[in-house]
């Protein structure tokens, strides 16, 4: 054996609910994690049929009971956990659980991203309130990074929403508000500047530098599609990819994943086609990491 040694792979935990049809949450952190070199390790907070969006009569089994023990099972292996990222929560008391999770689970060098997943369009999530939102405002000052989408942003900032014509004095105002809150890096997602066009936009807290990626817009709602942003920017900034180059090469995937996904036709609340964007992203990933 004279092959050169590799350094240590890093490990997510992955802590949301598992939708079982309709492409998001596990189902989409899972290969999205994986496909970038990094480990994904889950706790489901609950098990769904489907998402919640566009389906009627979902089957929902919560098992907020669980998601402690677990936590306290891998810490009582010795596992080490280079990033934590979490998204869509049952109820608001989940929150409250994660953050003890956090406590069991991060050091002063995880990376804990939170995806504060409760509405879209200007509206709550089916059977999500107010509620929510304060639980999500609390477990934000325990993350190094959140990517609301620009629903969620105004929500946690107490700014109403607005669909389009993001300018710069409401996007600074968001910025600010959820700056405020604790994260180092705010990542605002489905941001419009100009029409026909729409992106992610991430503000470093300490510098105050705004980094960008913009893709041609399609209009409506594409589920799961901040689940493959949020998932790709956990494992890449755990590899230690820039904000600019995680933001980049995470906003491609999901853009080709909608664009795959409306030249195959596929039905908006089965999900994007992520799959067949998988070989770019991976290629893209190389090109970051070469020299590892
Ligand atoms: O993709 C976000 C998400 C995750 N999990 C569930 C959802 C949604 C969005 O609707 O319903 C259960």
């Amino acid at each position: 054996m004279n092959e050169t040694m590799l350094p240590p792979l890093r490990r997510i935990a992955a802590i949301h609910d598992l939708s079982g049809l309709g492409k998001c949450s596990l189902t989409v952190a899972l290969p999205v994690i994986s496909a970038t070199g990094v480990e994904c390790a889950c706790i489901p907070t609950a098990v769904l049929s489907t998402h919640t969006g566009e389906f009627t009569g979902w089957t929902l089994r919560d098992l907020s009971a669980d998601m402690l023990p677990m936590a306290r099972h891998w810490q009582s292996t010795g596992a080490k956990f280079d990033g934590v990222y979490t998204g869509y929560l049952a109820s608001p008391s989940q929150a409250e659980t994660v953050m003890q999770m956090l406590a069991l689970l991060s050091t002063e060098e995880t990376l804990v991203l939170v995806d504060p997943v409760m509405a879209d369009n200007g509206r709550y999530y089916s059977n999500l309130d107010d509620r929510m939102c304060r639980a999500f405002r609390r477990l934000i000052a325990h993350a190094d990074v959140i990517t609301p989408n620009i629903t969620e942003a105004a929500l946690l900032a107490g700014l109403d929403y607005q669909h389009e014509a993001h300018g710069e004095v409401y996007l600074r105002t968001l910025f600010e508000r959820l700056a405020a809150l604790g994260p180092k890096t705010v990542v605002i997602t489905g941001v419009r500047t100009e029409a026909g066009e729409i992106g992610n936009l991430a503000f470093d807290v300490a510098s105050g530098q705004i980094f960008r990626c913009m893709r041609e817009a399609h209009e409506g709602i594409f589920y799961g599609t901040g689940d493959i942003l949020a998932s790709a920017l956990a494992a890449l900034m755990v590899r230690g990819a820039s904000t600019q180059q995680a933001l980049t090469v995470a906003t491609l995937l999901t853009d080709d994943s909608i664009r795959r996904s409306l030249r195959h036709d596929t039905p908006r609340r089965f999900g994007v086609d992520f799959e067949g964007a998988l070989p770019a992203y991976i290629r893209r990933v190389g090109e970051i990491f070469k020299t590892e």
